[in-house]
């Protein structure tokens, strides 16, 4: 398994092999297979992920004291979460006090562009982490301290993969897709969306110089959850975003 997320090879299959036999794969980041006894692997990820579901129950508890309302922002790398958030700042539309928590392996930039765009935010970087998990939220919202009855976006690190085993304690989770990823992303990452309860298509204004059809996407995350909400949107002429200030304020 991923030595820092718990993310399990227990369901690796290898297809389309010409003899037939189903191979040893390389799951561990590029290295060679970890003879780690099954269940033991099994164990190690089901106490990670359940002391990670106890401690969310915490931040959720905390948030619902208080009032506030958090949403687990995520995406491939670069899909738009903190230039949408930049936007939803700048817009003014949203009925709440805005504070964001970043999410990254490293760097401050991401904060200090949501600072620029006048909101108080904080920075985690995960190191070699992949994702963020409760305990770093709850260290998170105690240094950023939200107003009660506030909004806090939780941007989660860039990768479709393990964010979704990790519950931050939020209201709900934002995927966002942009048009340049291809439309085959909701099948090819199907936990993601699965997890999802609102899907964000990002840069539609892109739509004319790729290959992506909306319908598609949209049609196959509905598969992997039929409730799924999805908004085609782009932060960059703004089309669609009156759907998601709607959708927040809602909340
Ligand atoms: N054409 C176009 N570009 C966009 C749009 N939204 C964001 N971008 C660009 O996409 C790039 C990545 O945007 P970010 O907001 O940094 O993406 P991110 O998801 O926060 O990236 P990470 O935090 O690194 O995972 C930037 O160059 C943005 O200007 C859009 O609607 N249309
Ligand atoms: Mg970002």
């Amino acid at each position: 398994m991923c030595g820092t997320c718990g993310c399990g090879e227990s369901d690796v299959r290898v297809e389309g092999l010409a003899d037939g036999h189903r191979h040893g794969v390389s799951t561990e980041h590029g290295h060679p297979p970890v003879h780690e006894p099954r269940s033991r692997t099994v164990d190690i990820e089901t106490a990670l992920l359940a002391k990670n579901d106890h401690l969310a129950g915490h931040n959720r508890s905390w948030l619902a004291e208080r009032g506030i309302v958090a949403l687990n922002l995520m995406s491939s790398p670069g899909a738009g979460k903190t230039s949408l958030l930049e936007r939803t700042l700048k817009g003014a539309r949203v009925g709440r006090e805005i504070s964001v928590i970043e999410g990254d392996q490293e760097t401050t930039f991401d904060a200090q562009r949501i600072r620029d765009a006048g909101a108080r935010a904080i920075q985690i970087n995960t190191g070699s982490g992949c994702h963020l998990d409760a305990t770093m939220i709850e260290r998170g919202l105690r240094a950023l301290d939200p107003k009660p009855d506030s909004l806090v976006f939780l941007e989660n690190v860039g990768n479709l993969v393990c964010p979704a085993l990790f519950d931050l304690g939020e209201r709900a989770k934002v995927v966002i897709i942009s048009v340049t990823e291809g439309d085959d992303k909701p099948l090819k990452y199907p936990h993601m969306f699965a997890a999802a309860d609102l899907v964000v298509v990002n840069k539609t204004d892109l739509l004319p110089y790729v290959d992506f059809d909306v319908d598609r996407c949209a049609r196959d995350a509905r598969r992997l959850k039929p409730t799924l909400t999805v908004l085609p949107l782009s932060v960059r002429d703004g089309s669609g975003l009156g759907a998601w200030y709607d959708w927040l304020n809602a909340l």
